[in-house]
């Protein structure tokens, strides 16, 4: 399997993004999901499917070590005295007994971030988590995080695609031995209608998705994109037969600008 390296963690390269996914849809996803091959499945406490995602691992009857589980707690439960119990209430949505990764999921300017990354290091070492990150985080929080953390941090999950530059997260990252996970990988769909995608794909036999995942892949980028239907999931995960030239490469990395982001963060906790 190919995997991505994070600070001690194995993490499959592609995953499967859950995020605005919900009831049974969800469960029989994670399912399918698991049964075509895929080993890693992202949720989180906001998501509101832990529930599902854990009937649709049951459902697979893939073995439960075998599958790499994320899990993300919500802003309001930074506070050290709620961080365990959120914990435990996500294990108890997932019937399971610990996560594979379980991150902050973003920023909160409300809680010193070191006393919530103690509580989250504590988190770990009682065994309900194997490892422990952060999510949307930028690099001055990273730095921030990883001077105050007392166990090691194993990635920050962000929004990543060709549409938005993230090289100075990436090269956080990679200082401090964090993998990068990417999560609205095809950009919300848009890379599907890309053009200058489409026509590197043609080239190689592959989709303009494909393209987008292998180019992500390729950077020791883990990728979760989201799908809902039994055929993207296949393409998405059809992505290592084939390599990426470096002119094609740079090319798509060029496509990026920091104004690309398409995730809308005003439910998110303000700074002041
Ligand atoms: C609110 C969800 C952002 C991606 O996890």
């Amino acid at each position: 399997m190919n995997v991505v390296e994070g600070n001690g963690a194995k993490i499959p390269a592609i995953g499967l993004g859950t995020w605005e996914l919900r009831g049974r849809a969800c469960a029989r996803i994670v399912e399918q999901a698991l049964r075509l091959g895929y080993r890693h499945i992202d949720t989180a406490q906001i998501y509101e499917n832990e529930r599902e995602v854990g009937e649709g691992l049951r459902a697979s009857g893939i073995k439960r070590d075998d599958v790499f589980v994320t899990t993300k707690v919500w802003t309001s439960h930074f506070k050290p005295k709620d961080l365990e119990r959120s914990a435990k209430e996500s294990l108890a949505r997932l019937r399971l007994t610990d996560v594979d990764l379980l991150l902050l999921h973003w920023p909160n300017p409300q809680v010193p971030l070191a006393d919530t990354l103690g509580a989250l290091a504590r988190v770990k070492q009682a065994g309900l988590a194997r490892h422990i990150g952060v999510s949307n985080f930028t690099v001055a929080l990273i730095e921030e995080a990883v001077a105050a953390c007392p166990e090691p941090l194993t990635c920050d999950q962000v929004e990543y695609h060709p549409y938005l530059d993230q090289a100075r997260v990436m090269e956080a990252c990679a200082r401090h031995g964090l993998a990068l996970v990417a999560y609205s990988p095809i950009a919300k769909g848009r890379i599907r209608n890309d053009r200058a995608l489409a026509r590197i794909g043609d080239r190689y036999r592959k989709t303009a998705a494909q393209i987008c995942l292998r180019w992500l892949v390729q950077q020791n980028v883990s990728a979760i994109p989201r799908t809902s239907r039994l055929e993207r999931l296949q393409e998405n995960i059809n992505v290592f037969d084939f390599e990426l030239s470096g002119e094609d490469m740079r090319e798509i990395s060029a496509m990026g600008s920091a104004s690309g982001r398409l995730t809308d963060s005003g439910f998110a906790p303000k700074w002041d």
